[in-house]
């Protein structure tokens, strides 16, 4: 019988191949050179310095379009692809969230329905971090519901013309290429625009309290003009950018378990040493509940993490699997990064601790995408056959 292991309790690990352990090992290793040294005063600061230096070195290890295959992608599994976002996320969402838009959005968006020449001239250079990109979803007046988005792309002769505005939009102002949603005469479709096109702009948005170790920006599209072959062939209807929005949630259900491993961790390591009433306070029975607690949910999370991830590469993931999985996992991530915040007493609300700054990042991705109650209402609808949406 193998020892207890405290790091893996349910020995999730013997689910993993060679490969599988190689492409975590490579990551984390990554995150605690790259990331973890600096990125609580990124977060003080609320920028992100040297994001392209960053996006370059991601690409190096693979991580930019992960389970994406051909034009320079790394054709990683999904589990793969979920191992890394986990370890990306362990050191700060931000993080993950660079990736998970260049890869699971951007790229997706192109690698899925764009054509053969936009798969050429975009994926490589987005695939080694050359180019970042960003996804232009939701607008200021529709974020749940982006069906009723006004962006507007009309024809002009051969050329699209786009008008609108998109809001909360990741790594926007430092983009060389948005993937943006704009309703049309024929439904809504995908447009790849080279963010130097006269009339698009993207200015920061400033003063977040959450994600401040990431580039969150408004698109503004005033008469931007496009040619003919800058439309996503193959995404017509809001099914397009859900289908994309499918692949980034899968990562955010890795990538939650990882703030809440950093922040268990962190728990675990200081009520082992800090003493109150002559004692350990991890000696404490309410302690230990807590961290009970926090521990059986950390890995019941990360073993449906793996469960969706298996389900992916075979194929047979379905939307609804994804909306349980983020529901879940996000939810519960934040709890345990609560939880852990009451362990470390008043130096859990201190950055010299990761705690604080995952449960704070972790109200973005409670929210963005899908909502807890977008994914309540989509299982909802799976269980009983009525949408409560409208
Ligand atoms: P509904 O009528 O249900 O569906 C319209 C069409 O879409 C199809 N569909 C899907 N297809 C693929 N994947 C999914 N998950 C899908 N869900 C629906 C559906 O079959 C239908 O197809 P068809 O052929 O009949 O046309 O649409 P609805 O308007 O009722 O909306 C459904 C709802 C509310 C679930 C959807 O609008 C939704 O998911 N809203 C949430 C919006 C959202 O998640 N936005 C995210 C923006 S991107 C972002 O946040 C990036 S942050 C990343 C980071 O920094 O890490
Ligand atoms: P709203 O849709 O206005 O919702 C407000 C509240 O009302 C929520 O609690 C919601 O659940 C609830 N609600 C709405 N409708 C219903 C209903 N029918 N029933 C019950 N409750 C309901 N978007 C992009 O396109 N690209 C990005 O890269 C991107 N990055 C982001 C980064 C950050 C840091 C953040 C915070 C957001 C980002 N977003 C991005 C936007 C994100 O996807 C939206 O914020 C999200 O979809 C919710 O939209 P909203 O903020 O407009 O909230």
């Amino acid at each position: 019988m193998p020892p207890f292991d405290p790091t893996d309790p349910l020995g999730i690990d013997d689910l993993l191949e060679p490969e599988d352990l190689a492409i975590r090992d490579t990551v984390r290793s990554w995150a605690a050179d790259r990331v973890l040294p600096h990125v609580a005063e990124w977060y003080e600061q609320g920028e992100l310095p040297g994001i392209r230096e960053l996006a370059r070195e991601l690409g190096a290890i693979g991580a930019l379009g992960m389970s994406l295959s051909g034009y320079g992608c790394a054709g990683a599994s999904a589990v793969q692809y979920g191992l890394a976002c986990l370890e990306l996320e362990a050191a700060d969402s931000g993080i993950r969230s660079l990736v998970s838009v260049q890869g699971s959005l951007a790229m997706y968006a192109i690698h899925r329905f764009g054509s053969e020449e936009q798969k050429r001239a975009w994926l490589p250079r987005m695939a080694s971090g050359e180019v970042i990109g960003c996804f232009g979803l939701t607008e200021p007046d529709h974020g749940s519901d982006p069906a009723g988005m006004r962006t507007y792309a009309k024809r002009d002769g051969s050329d699209w013309v786009l008008d609108g505005r998109k809001m909360w939009i990741t790594n926007g102002s430092v983009a060389g290429v948005a993937v943006v949603w704009a309703q049309t005469d024929a439904g809504i479709r995908g447009f790849v625009v080279p963010t130097d096109s006269p009339g698009f702009s993207a200015p920061e948005i400033k003063h977040k309290w959450s994600l401040r170790a990431s580039v969150t920006s408004e698109l503004v599209l005033d008469d931007v003009r496009l040619p003919a072959d800058a439309v996503l062939p193959e995404a017509v209807g809001l099914k397009g950018p859900l289908g994309c929005l499918n692949h980034a949630r899968y990562g955010i259900v890795w990538g939650a378990m990882g703030a809440a491993r950093a922040s268990f961790e962190a728990a675990v390591a200081y009520a082992r040493t800090r003493e109150q009433f002559g004692r350990p306070i991890g000696g404490f029975q309410l302690t230990q509940a807590k961290l009970a607690d926090m521990a059986v949910e950390l890995h019941k999370g990360i073993l449906l993490a793996h469960h969706l991830g298996r389900r992916m590469d075979a194929g047979r993931l379905r939307p609804e699997q994804v909306s349980f999985g983020k529901l879940n996992n996000v939810r519960e991530a934040i709890e345990i990064c609560r939880t852990a915040r009451t362990i470390l007493g008043a130096n859990g609300i201190s950055l010299e601790y990761p705690v604080m700054r995952h449960a704070t990042n972790l109200e973005s991705v409670l929210t963005y995408e899908g909502t807890v109650e977008m994914h309540q209402l989509v299982l909802g609808k799976a269980l009983t056959g009525l949408d409560a949406f409208r």
